[in-house]
């Protein structure tokens, strides 16, 4: 994908959604590194310090040469590359490592929070509360969970939708800590790309039974190029552009009940429905509809055996269709500074529900992903340059 010549993309733009990322860059192993020294600012809770490394990384991964003494000046010029971080690529010039990484990666702490949050359901926050609890390892969370569920108060009160297995909302299982638990297993394994698109045409599929002239796109990581993924991404729409969202409305629950039934989705982690926030709103503004669910494609004996696979459906009304697919192509850098562009230099508001303008609150609706970027004075971005 050559740049234009007249292209304003740039390699140090301030934005993300202004630069080409790839999914592989020059400097893979500096990426790598930095990472593990924001996933421990992450898991430390200090936000900041890690959205500040998550920055410069996303910098570094646009950078198209591989940084060397000679052009380690170039690197201090580009944005989001501060003081601190410089001297921490200084010294991977120089050693080929960062001292503090090794560090981290012999804390107890760490360890443990990296493990304790490789379980779906628990996020940094809920890994701290373990860890000050006492627990260590998978296994003593093993052993926590099953041993006394209903009887330990501290953590049974601080996580307790952790132990509810129905919802009550959807009344279909729910994902809980003890479910993450016990398929952390399957759930930590990636799916190929292969499977991904297998698991999107058995989906629609069982969509066209209850409403036919849907559309549908495979977002997320998958449509970043990405060979593997943690998770299944699709978004879904209507192909009746003047539906208004009715042929939309209600079909993420009838579509998870059915799957549900066929035995094809076994747990829902949440599921949202229409407008849930704004009820009295008459826009389609937050006209999104979804379920964050584990799917597993039917096993045919021994050599076929499927495992569970996160499926995440986003259901849109045909007027934000587009939105909703840049919305939910990432990646998360990509999309935070999506918005961060459109607010700041554009006067715009950018969501995956919807875009409109921030003084009067006027709707936009795009009718293809090019338009999305043109609303935005954007250029265009090919998705599997989006890995920001
Ligand atoms: N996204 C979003 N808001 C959310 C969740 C996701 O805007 N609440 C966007 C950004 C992500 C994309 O949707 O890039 C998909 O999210 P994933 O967590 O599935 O991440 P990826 O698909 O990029 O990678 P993978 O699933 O392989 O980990
Ligand atoms: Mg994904």
């Amino acid at each position: 994908h050559p740049i234009k010549k007249d292209s304003k993309i740039r390699y140090n733009h301030r934005y993300a959604c202004m630069r080409h990322s790839p999914l592989l860059c020059p400097n893979q192993g500096l990426v790598e590194r930095l990472a593990i020294l924001r996933r421990h600012r992450e898991l430390e809770g200090l936000d900041m310090q890690a959205l500040s490394y998550e920055r410069a990384i996303s910098v570094i991964k646009a950078f198209p040469h591989h940084i060397i003494a000679d052009n380690i000046h170039e690197v201090s010029d580009l944005p989001h590359i501060g003081q601190k971080i410089r001297s921490k690529i200084q010294e991977f010039i120089q050693h080929g490592d960062i001292s503090e990484c090794k560090n981290v990666l012999s804390e107890t702490r760490y360890r443990s929070s990296v493990d304790f949050t490789a379980i779906y359901g628990v996020g940094p926050v809920t890994a701290r509360k373990l860890y000050s609890s006492g627990l260590r390892t998978i296994n003593d969370l093993e052993k926590h969970y099953e041993v006394s569920p209903q009887t330990n108060d501290d953590i049974a009160n601080n996580l307790s939708q952790g132990y509810r297995l129905v919802s009550s909302t959807t009344g279909l299982p729910q994902l809980s800590i003890k479910v993450g638990l016990a398929l952390r297993e399957e759930l930590s394994l990636q799916i190929p790309r292969s499977e991904v698109e297998e698991i999107h045409d058995v989906v629609m599929n069982e969509l066209a039974h209850i409403r036919s002239g849907c559309v549908s796109t495979i977002t997320g990581g998958y449509r970043r190029g990405k060979a593997e993924s943690n998770d299944i991404d699709i978004v879904v729409s209507h192909k009746d552009l003047k539906c208004g969202g009715d042929q939309v409305k209600g079909l993420c629950a009838k579509l998870v009940k059915r799957l549900y039934d066929q035995g094809l989705v076994t747990h829902v982690m949440h599921m949202s429905s229409f407008r849930e926030h704004d009820t009295l709103r008459t826009t389609h503004w937050d006209s999104l509809e979804k379920a964050l669910a584990v799917f597993i494609l039917p096993s045919h004996g021994k050599e076929q055996k499927h495992v569970h696979r996160r499926l995440d459906l986003i259901f849109a009304a045909p007027e934000v269709y587009w939105t909703a697919v840049v919305g939910w192509t990432g990646s998360k850098m990509f999309e935070r500074d999506l918005r961060l562009w459109a607010k700041q230099e554009k006067g715009m508001k950018f969501g995956s529900s919807g875009i409109s303008r921030l003084h009067d609150s006027k709707l936009y609706f795009p009718k293809s992903e090019r338009e999305v970027f043109e609303l935005l004075d954007l250029e265009w971005i090919h998705p599997t340059l989006r890995n920001a």
